[in-house]
């Protein structure tokens, strides 16, 4: 099947497959958490994740190469901009990721919230002078295009940067379709270019995996910014990039903080309870996001060595907020409560959830919550 039909095929097996998706707590069938740690060690539970879920991420560090292609002063002068070119290479192949950086005037260094975007830098910003890079994405599945103007500042509830700014961080963005395109490309595109060994086993290193490795990859650069306070870089993840931040937040312990808005399957609710989104329908939807190896667990959930309570443990202790929206029922609010209720209860580990208003999206008001709690929380 070529990728467009492949592409809409997921689309219409997705639609079908939600009609069947259960929404109501009377249908959740009994299920049994695995121990969060039992007599297995924290190394040994990352392990778990990368070969049951996640996949395996590269063992060695590609070639970093960083350019400035544009600065300036941005929002009145209160900070200043940087567009850096990124590029990733290895065995004579390249990603480059476009990062857009504003930092604060006033102070020598600053902490900072790393968030990838989806539809290009120039949607999470009213700044004119952001370029429009053209981005792989979902939507123009096979090509890499600059999204339309329109979408200029679209997702500024998604990372309001005059918000943050003010709160005195850094912002640090980029496209997440610059590291793995989001859809099926049998992962030879993006960072998964510079690893192809990594594809011909079970527990391939597949999207979110990638995704999460990117962040990673920008820390590394982050640490050579001065104005950037490194310790203190928290890593701010929506959806399916909230899956990507917490597994990145897992895998790195030099991230300050996690903050994981509406992550759903695959990220901070339980993979075991049957509510919401299944594992069935998310593999079969988005079958590049997760390792072949989760897809064999898509109809027996119950059989994985790990769900995801597991993955928010590894955080502590570094704080973890964890955001739901109460009616995004397809992320399953009460499961993530579930998940969260054994991590505490389980290793006495704390993580902090924050229940807002409506569905699926942050809001302005939440954003406020977040830096609160940033402030009160990484130090
Ligand atoms: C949905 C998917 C969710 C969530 C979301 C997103 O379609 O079912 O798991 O990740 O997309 O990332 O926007």
């Amino acid at each position: 099947m070529g990728l467009f039909s492949r592409h809409l095929a997921s689309h219409f097996f997705g639609l079908a497959g939600a009609l069947f998706v259960n929404r109501s707590e009377s249908k959740v069938l009994p299920y049994t958490l695995p121990p969060i740690l039992g007599s297995i060690t924290e190394e040994e539970v990352r392990a778990l994740f990368q070969y049951e879920v996640y996949g395996v991420m590269p063992e060695t560090l590609p070639d970093m190469s960083a350019g400035v292609v544009e600065e300036g002063e941005a929002f009145n002068g209160t900070a200043s901009r940087k567009q850096i070119a990124l590029t990733l290479s290895r065995g004579g192949r390249s990603a480059t990721l476009n990062l857009l950086i504003y930092i604060p005037k006033g102070m020598k260094s600053y902490p900072a919230i790393l968030a990838s975007n989806f539809d290009g830098n120039y949607s999470v910003s009213s700044d004119g002078a952001v370029l429009a890079t053209p981005v792989w994405s979902r939507r123009f599945a096979g090509t890499k295009r600059v999204f339309h103007e329109r979408n200029r500042n679209k997702h500024a509830n998604r990372l309001p940067v005059e918000v943050i700014l003010e709160q005195g961080y850094a912002v640090v963005t980029f496209c997440y379709g610059d590291a793995d395109p989001d859809y099926d490309d049998g992962f030879k595109n993006g960072v998964h270019a510079l690893y192809p060994e990594l594809q011909s086993r079970e527990d391939n290193w597949a999207s979110v995996g990638a995704w999460a490795w990117s962040f990673s990859r920008v820390l590394d650069f982050l640490q050579t910014e001065k104005e950037i306070d490194a310790n203190r870089v928290a890593l701010y993840g929506f959806s399916r990039l909230g899956k990507a931040s917490l597994w990145a937040g897992a895998c790195d312990s030099r991230f300050g903080a996690i903050l994981c808005e509406g992550s759903g399957k695959g990220g901070v609710s339980l993979s075991r309870r049957n509510f919401g989104e299944s594992l069935h329908l998310i593999n079969l939807r988005f079958p590049h996001w997760f390792s072949k190896s989760f897809h064999g667990y898509a109809q027996r959930p119950q059989k994985l060595l790990v769900d995801q309570h597991m993955l928010m443990a590894l955080m502590a202790p570094r704080p973890l907020l964890v955001s739901v929206g109460k009616d995004d029922w397809w992320s399953d609010p009460e499961g993530t409560k579930l998940a969260l209720q054994a991590v505490e209860e389980k290793a006495g580990k704390s993580t902090y959830l924050y229940e807002h208003e409506g569905t699926h999206e942050p809001r302005l008001v939440d954003w406020g919550r977040y830096l609160d709690f940033l402030d009160a929380e990484m130090s």
